[in-house]
């Protein structure tokens, strides 16, 4: 008994280790200061290689506390700006989207290798609905939007992966649109949250029976796509 209590001890120490459940900070370090005017639900971010990063905000979700009633913006920031307490500024959005309405939420970066253009992708859900905008970095500070993403397989995106100028992967945090039928697969224990594949030529399941998923992510070769559960 005591044996297996002592086994049971390490495991768990291990699995918290694993997992970084909890760990020790050298806060001497670090030099942390707030972003003002984004903190009111920033989501999510996304980085270019020279540093700059584009960072989703104002996300209103069902169950979550929300304390702002205005739109969701995108964000920029420098992250080699040599100031120590560089600013985030706010990108405007031009094009056809109702602005009014925009709830960002997971997003990602993508640049063409062809002619070094940028894209941003942005999981939004207007009216709680689910659906994907892409938009081009056309200046210092615009996004142009080019797209509206929707398809029934994309009913509950959180987070997404560019691969493409119009290709991302994407995850799907409910088993079901319907949220009384994913709360009954919670209840039931059964794991039906997917990641989704999609392009103009293509759209289907490329992972499926996974459970509370939310962000996506790549490695900088592309050759895996990391999913992380909650
Ligand atoms: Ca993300």
């Amino acid at each position: 008994m005591v044996c297996h209590c002592l086994l049971k001890g390490f495991n768990l120490a291990v699995f918290r280790e694993m997992t970084l459940a909890s760990r020790e900070m050298p806060l001497k370090h670090l030099k942390c200061h707030l972003l003002k005017d984004i903190e009111y639900g920033a989501e999510d971010l996304t980085i270019l290689g020279n540093g700059l990063a584009f960072i989703s905000t104002g996300l209103k979700y069902p169950g979550m506390p929300s304390f702002s009633d205005d739109p969701g913006k995108i964000y920029m920031l420098d992250l080699l700006d040599p100031n120590p307490k560089p600013t985030a500024v706010e990108l405007q959005i031009k094009g056809q989207l109702d602005l009014n309405s925009f709830n960002p939420h997971g997003i990602s970066v993508y640049t063409d290798d062809a002619d070094s253009s940028i894209y941003l992708f942005v999981v939004n859900h207007p009216h709680h609905g689910s659906q994907v905008e892409i938009f081009q970095f056309v200046e210092e500070n615009t996004l142009l939007h080019l797209k509206t993403i929707s398809h029934p397989l994309l009913h509950s995106v959180n987070d997404i992966v560019a691969v493409g100028v119009e290709s991302f992967y994407a995850t799907n945090d409910h088993s079901f649109p319907n949220d009384v039928l994913h709360t009954l697969t919670i209840l039931l224990g059964v794991p039906w949250c997917t990641v989704v594949y999609y392009s103009p030529e293509e759209v289907r399941v490329a992972a499926n029976e996974l459970c509370c998923i939310h962000n996506i992510t790549y490695s900088m070769s592309y050759w895996y796509i990391s999913v992380f559960m909650k």
